[in-house]
């Protein structure tokens, strides 16, 4: 027999090889020792510091999973072991690195022309650029098929107009991947804005009370003229875009269960710490029983992605099984981050304990990339072959 380590209960460190051991310590060490100290000045004042996504840049941990391009060419378990430990600091940041991987480098990389990938993926690799998606509208969110963003051809390129809202990195974005619908053939294709453009703005979205380290902004298109080498040539439909979902959401599975750890962790210490009727916190059933259940969560939940991202890796993935991990591990951290918080009573409150912090970003996570109720529905529909969110 041996002994049960509480931190890693069914041992998910044997499933990993040696470069996803050696990726995850060397993104665990620098979200540590570099953004761990950064996070609550970041919180408070809502400032994004331009240094992060260069250094993640220098460390490879940007579109991890491309071929070449300067990219590190990882398995999809690296990928999400990577969001895990800068989640485990911050959603905000995991936000950051999410949209510049799989929501800007992935659909280059994957429906963009040898130019557009030789222009764009190097620099965005290094950091030296940054990336915004807009796919979501004022009036289109859980519906993206409703978008009422246009693309026009005409002499010379593409007119787009329209507007996207809730776009993260968007007020600092360099470039941006735009969805917009075809007016001569209604169909839904991306299109790679530049920064400066005449008719494209991207203002902030200030105060807000969560995902306060990363950026979030709309983007204004008023008659936006780009050439040609502007469209994503192999774009075609919805399903392009939720392709770019299906790597960011397998992530976020992921790096949810990294904030969920984090809390488990600092609510097990506060409780082994402080004393109340002369007894450790952690001395009460009650209490205890907030922890176990939390960390039960946090292991179900990384062994579950880490089989999705297995046979991502070998190319038996179907979509449905990113909403199961995305869906499950987004509800669970939400819900048992909320249930530890408890154990902080009164500092709780206090942001120095950094719990409160995971809880109101996990609500987030739970929303974007397709609520909660969605991926229910994306998952019910898989198993009645009914569509609930359609007519
Ligand atoms: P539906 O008819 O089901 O599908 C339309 C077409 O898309 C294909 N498809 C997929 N392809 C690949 N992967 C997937 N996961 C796919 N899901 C669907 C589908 O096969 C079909 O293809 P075709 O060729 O037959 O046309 O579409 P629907 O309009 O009925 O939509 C259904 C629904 C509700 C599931 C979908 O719209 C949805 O997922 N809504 C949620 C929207 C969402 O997730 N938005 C995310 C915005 S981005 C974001 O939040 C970034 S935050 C990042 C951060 O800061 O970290
Ligand atoms: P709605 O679609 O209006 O949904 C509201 C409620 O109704 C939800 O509870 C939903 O589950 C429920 N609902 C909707 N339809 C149904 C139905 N058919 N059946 C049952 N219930 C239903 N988007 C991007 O494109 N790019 C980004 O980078 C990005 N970053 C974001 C960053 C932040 C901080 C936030 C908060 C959002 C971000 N989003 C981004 C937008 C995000 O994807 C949307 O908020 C999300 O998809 C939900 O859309 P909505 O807000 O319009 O809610």
């Amino acid at each position: 027999l041996v002994k049960f380590q509480w931190e890693d209960p069914l041992n998910l460190e044997s499933l990993l090889t040696e470069e996803e051991i050696a990726i995850r310590d060397t993104a665990h060490e620098y979200c540590q020792d570099k953004l761990m100290p950064r996070v609550l000045q970041g919180w408070r004042t809502e400032e994004f510091n331009h240094d992060i996504i260069p250094e993640m840049g220098a460390l490879g941990l940007l579109g991890p999973t491309i071929k070449g391009y300067g990219c590190a060419g990882a398995s999809n378990v690296a990928y999400g072991l990577i969001a895990r430990e800068i989640e485990r600091v911050d959603s905000g940041y995991r936000s950051t690195a999410s949209v510049q991987s799989s929501l800007v480098m992935h659909p280059i990389n994957e429906f963009g022309t040898e130019a557009q990938k030789e222009k764009y993926l190097p620099r965005l690799a290094k950091g030296e650029i940054i990336g915004a998606f807009g796919l979501t509208e004022p009036n289109h969110g859980s519906d993206p098929a409703g978008m009422e963003t246009t693309a026009e051809e005409v002499d010379g390129g593409f007119i787009l107009n329209g507007s996207k809202t809730w776009i993260s990195n968007a007020p600092v974005a360099d470039v941006f991947v735009v969805w917009a619908n075809c007016k001569w053939d209604n169909k839904i294709r991306g299109f790679l804005l530049d920064k400066g453009l005449k008719g494209l703005t991207a203002p902030p979205i200030k105060n807000k009370l969560a995902l306060r380290v990363s950026l979030t902004g709309s983007i204004f298109m008023d008659s936006v003229k780009v050439s040609h080498d502007a469209l994503l040539p192999k774009t075609r439909g919805l399903g392009s875009p939720f392709s770019c979902l299906n790597s960011a959401r397998f992530g976020i599975s992921w790096g949810v269960m990294g904030a969920l750890e984090d809390c488990v962790h600092r609510t097990r210490d506060y409780a082994l710490e402080r004393h109340q009727f002369k007894r450790p916190l952690a001395s009460f059933q009650l209490v205890q029983k907030k922890l176990v259940e939390a960390q039960t969560e946090v292991t179900l939940g990384l062994l579950a992605s880490l089989q999705v991202g297995r046979l991502k890796d070998q190319g038996q993935l179907a979509p449905e099984m990113i909403s199961l991990v995305k869906k499950n591990n987004c509800g669970k951290a939400l819900h048992h981050s909320r249930v530890v918080l408890d154990i902080l009573g009164g500092n709780a409150c206090a942001d120095e304990y950094h719990v409160g912090r995971h809880v109101a970003n996990l609500q987030v996570t739970n929303t974007y990339e397709g609520t909660n109720d969605i991926h229910a529905l994306i998952l019910g529909k898989a198993m009645t072959g009914i569509p609930a969110f359609a007519n």
